[in-house]
């Protein structure tokens, strides 16, 4: 049986972005404006993963062309993310002094670093280049796994015990709860995780169908999903006594279970509200 496997996000690599540059700057070259002046926040910004981040840049002047740059090497030129080029950003909610702003809907540990933001100006034949450091961490002692923030209890309970304990670790900063798990990548990642750091055990996640039978949700309320690859083969059952959602031993699908049933596992932090920084 073959599991959700994780794919790379398509990224333009950075010795490319000077080709799609030099062109546009030759066309802008030609235009003549107003004096510019660049409005940029260097300030240190942290997240935790899985919270959007808007990394905010503005130019008063008319023609621009604007360019994110992080220290590993990937770009992104504004105009494409704001058109939707690059799944997983996209254009801040205000524009407004932030026309090279972009949007990073979920953040990773991956994009903790060094951000340029570079402006080229029309009028002056030259650019600006700021940096912000970002700084995407999970509180201890939470695991960044799959673009998450996972704790991995290793002692045993049942679901709602289990469910209990997750909630008992929220703080004033971040709630927490059993882990919803609903992406496939997500779920290669935890199973590739479980497998290395664990024995191949199963694990209580958030969802459930105790409320009405067959009709399945995250404890935060969302539709868990019921298409393949997400289930072991032949599951959901319609069973009233199999009503709790763990992530089997053998290959980590969704398996449904007797809640009473006492196994390990996974919280998740979640930030209490979608911050735009
Ligand atoms: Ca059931």
């Amino acid at each position: 049986m073959k599991l959700c496997i994780a794919t790379a996000d398509e990224v333009i690599p950075h010795h490319k972005w000077q080709n799609y540059i030099q062109p546009l700057m030759a066309k802008l070259l030609t235009a003549t404006t107003a004096d510019a002046s660049l409005i940029f926040d260097a300030a240190e910004v942290k997240v935790t993963p899985g919270e959007s981040l808007t990394l905010s840049c503005g130019v008063k002047q008319q023609f621009r062309l604007c360019l994110w740059s992080h220290e590993d090497g990937r770009s992104f030129l504004v105009e494409d993310v704001h058109a939707g080029a690059h799944p997983g950003m996209s254009a801040p909610r205000n524009l407004t002094d932030n026309q090279c702003g972009i949007n990073i809907e979920s953040v990773s540990t991956e994009d903790s670093g060094a951000w340029t933001c570079s402006v080229f100006l029309a009028d002056r034949g030259t650019e600006f280049h700021m940096t912000k450091t970002v700084t995407a961490a999970c509180h201890t002692p939470f695991t960044a796994v799959g673009g998450g923030c996972f704790y991995f209890h290793e002692f045993s309970k049942n679901w709602h015990n289990a469910r209990d304990y997750c909630r008992g670790m929220s703080t004033s900063e971040y709630t927490v709860d059993l882990a919803t798990v609903d992406s496939c990548d997500q779920l290669g990642i935890i199973r590739q995780f479980i497998l290395m750091t664990y024995e191949p055990v199963w694990h209580w996640i958030g969802g459930s169908d105790m409320n009405e039978e067959s009709n399945w949700h995250w404890v935060n309320g969302d539709t868990v999903p019921s298409s393949v690859p997400f289930w072991y083969p032949g599951h959901p059952l319609i069973d009233t006594t199999a009503n709790c959602l763990c992530l089997e031993e053998d290959y980590g699908y969704y398996y449904d279970y007797d809640c009473e049933n006492i196994g390990p596992f996974l919280c998740e932090e979640v930030p209490i509200t979608t911050s735009y920084k």
